[in-house]
């Protein structure tokens, strides 16, 4: 009987699309447009698309029409061609670069997962570039051993140091299809990490070795992006970005505003949970659906 009157009174209350008027329904998505990391020119845009629309449904298929734009497939999912694009004649050297905790290490399993997935038989080798934090060998030297594919160590402490030996003692020699380097991620303590990412770009390009370079970033971390990618930009050229922990964070706003002002910049995939498999293709559909639905709830 409570549960029936109370039933009735949250009926009569219940903010309802109808008893808004569309004014304030529109200002009210451009607020929170903003406040999820959109950019004021992108929700300008936007908003000048959805005014002369005069109900919620239109203004919803209209948001989706114009988000998707800029979410462009080809901008997404590029793992397999990007491992497609590289040259299948020699070692193909994948440095993944990022702040710290954004799972960089990690996905190093998941991206063997991945490949070894599509080839057992491919060689695939994998070493650190980061001798700053203590734990962060032995965490891929067992992710190596997981995934049973060679860890290559070295009697150098440097991370350039241990670049040169990369480089010559092992590429030169052995015929590995990756190496799957990992580097530090104290972008906060210490400003010479980038100093140390040009220096082992450089030395790869000095023995002409192929090599990528792909920035990790958290989905958790909203504006704080464009910091990391800023910080990162000003030494090497980010053309390709995967986005960890999507698991936790169904919004991410900021990944339209990424794609809108950095035309050259691709999403390679998403690392969705911890399991093994977690590193797959970015899902524009369900991230255009979270996010449609936090966006457009009245
Ligand atoms: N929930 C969740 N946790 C993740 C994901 N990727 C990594 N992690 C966790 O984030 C933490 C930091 O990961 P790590 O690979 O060491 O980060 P790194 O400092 O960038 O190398 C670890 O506890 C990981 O298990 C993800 O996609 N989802
Ligand atoms: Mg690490």
């Amino acid at each position: 009987m409570f549960s029936k009157i109370k039933k009735f009174f949250c009926s009569l209350f219940r903010k309802n699309k109808k008893d808004i008027s569309l004014n304030n329904y529109i200002k009210g998505l451009e607020e929170k447009l903003i406040n999820n990391n959109l950019s004021f020119s992108i929700v300008d845009n936007l908003m000048k698309k959805i005014k002369s629309q005069n109900n919620y449904k239109d203004i919803e298929i209209t948001l989706k029409e114009e988000i998707l734009k800029i979410l462009r497939k080809d901008r997404v999912n590029n793992w397999d061609n990007f491992i497609n694009s590289l040259d299948n004649n020699t070692t193909k050297v994948i440095i993944l670069i990022g702040n710290n905790g954004v799972g960089k290490t990690s996905l190093i399993g998941k991206i063997i997962n991945r490949l070894k997935q599509q080839n057992n038989d491919l060689k695939i080798a994998t070493s650190s570039l980061d001798f700053f934090r203590s734990g962060a060998i032995d965490q891929l030297q067992k992710i190596a051993n997981k995934y049973n594919v060679e860890y290559i160590s070295s009697i150098h402490k440097k991370s350039n140091a241990h670049t040169f030996y990369l480089c010559e003692n092992i590429l030169k020699e052995k015929n590995y299809d990756y190496l799957l380097l990992d580097m530090a991620g104290r972008i906060h303590t210490n400003n010479n990490l980038l100093e140390e990412i040009i220096h082992i770009n450089k030395t790869f390009e000095k023995f002409n070795i192929n090599k990528e370079i792909l920035l990790v970033v958290d989905g958790n971390f909203g504006n704080s992006v464009f910091t990391s990618l800023e910080y990162f930009s000003n030494g090497i050229d980010i053309k390709n970005i995967i986005i960890t922990k999507t698991d936790t964070n169904p919004l991410m706003g900021w990944i339209i505003r990424l794609l809108e002002e950095n035309k050259n910049i691709n999403i390679l995939g998403e690392v969705s949970g911890e399991n093994k498999d977690a590193f797959i293709d970015f899902n524009i559909e369900k991230y255009l659906l979270n996010f449609l639905d936090e966006i457009c709830k009245y």
